[in-house]
């Protein structure tokens, strides 16, 4: 791809294979990839980011298809990015099958990719950052990022949303191991899903109830069948609301700011591990410090905090 600065006219114009080109560019952080968004960056910051997470099998992938067909019947554009780090077991990215048909059956107005953590060292939250951002200079009014919602990846992508939708579901035991798990309090909206099963109503008074104790912003909370498409319109209506109140209180500037610190960070830290994967052989202070560690003349603790202090002097100054 010959990045030039008509980029974003080709890319929002006829040029059809062009964005699934440059999103491989952007997932695989190739130099090209960077230097498109660069020149795409200044004109992104358009589009509603909304976050999908919950814990596996709580009916995210299903969610995310039904919102999607909900979308297009209102002729609306929108790209999805399903992100799986649980896929290195698997080899491949585990999306729903109803996302899988999606993607087969893609017209201009659907985006749809999944990203897999295989040999991916760190950098997942990095690299679906830069997708984002591709969608959103391509001109998707809606971005939705379904995601495991734990580990640093998972809570580094929940915090590139704008809007945060957290999934339950009653068959995966106790709600109160959600309340405790850290979750819902990313959640701008949370949604029972499975309402279809025992235990729904149940799992919604114990959440209404949680959040009436400990929340001061308490969020929306909802229920669906998305295997039915039941409860989906009301969860868009929901995720639009929000967007108004972030826009209306000045609140998206603030999550814009959270999340571009998320992102830059997420990057450094992808940056040195990847640097430290490439030099830590050429690096004589590196070498001398394990050489010391190794004799037992430095605890490997002092080490670090030498070799933390040399990388983040900088910073703090
Ligand atoms: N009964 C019922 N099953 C559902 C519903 N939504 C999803 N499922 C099922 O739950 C399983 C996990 O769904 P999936 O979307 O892959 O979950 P994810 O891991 O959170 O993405 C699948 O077998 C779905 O068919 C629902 O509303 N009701
Ligand atoms: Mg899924």
């Amino acid at each position: 791809v010959v990045v030039s600065d008509d980029l974003i006219f080709r890319l929002r114009g006829a040029e059809q294979r062009l964005l699934p080109r440059l999103a491989t560019l952007v997932e695989n952080d190739d130099p090209s990839g960077l230097e498109a968004l660069r020149v795409l960056y200044p004109l992104t910051g358009r589009a509603h980011v909304v976050g999908v997470t919950g814990r596996p099998g709580a009916g995210k992938s299903t969610l995310v298809a039904a919102m999607m067909e909900c979308i297009r019947a209102s002729d609306r554009r929108v790209a999805v990015i399903a992100v799986d780090p649980s896929s290195t077991l698997t080899g491949g990215a585990v999306l729903g099958d109803r996302i899988r048909m999606m993607e087969r059956h893609a017209d201009d107005g659907v985006f749809v990719r999944s990203m897999a953590s295989r040999g991916r060292q760190g950098g997942l939250a990095w690299a679906t950052a830069g997708l984002v951002h591709l969608l959103d200079a391509a001109g998707y009014p809606l971005v939705v990022v379904e995601t495991v919602g734990t580990g640093q990846d998972g809570t580094d992508i929940a915090s590139l949303a704008d809007t945060v939708v957290v999934v339950e579901a009653p068959d995966l035991g106790d709600s109160v191991q959600t309340v405790k798990s850290g979750l819902l309090e990313i959640g701008d909206i949370v949604i029972v899903n499975k309402a279809d099963q025992p235990g729904a109503d149940e799992a919604l008074r114990l959440l209404r109830a949680a959040f009436d104790l400990v929340q001061s912003r308490e969020p929306q909370i909802l229920s669906a069948v998305a295997t039915a498409g039941v409860g989906v319109p009301t969860l868009l209506a929901a995720i639009d609301a929000h967007f108004e109140w972030l826009t209306a209180t000045g609140q998206l500037v603030a999550r814009r700011e959270r999340a571009a610190r998320s992102e830059v960070l997420a990057g450094l830290r992808a940056a040195i591990d990847r640097r430290l994967e490439d030099g830590s052989d050429r690096s004589p202070e590196l070498a001398r410090l394990i050489s010391q560690v190794a004799g037992r003349e430095m605890s490997p603790g002092e080490a670090v905090e030498t070799l933390t202090g040399l990388l983040t002097s900088s910073l703090n100054s």
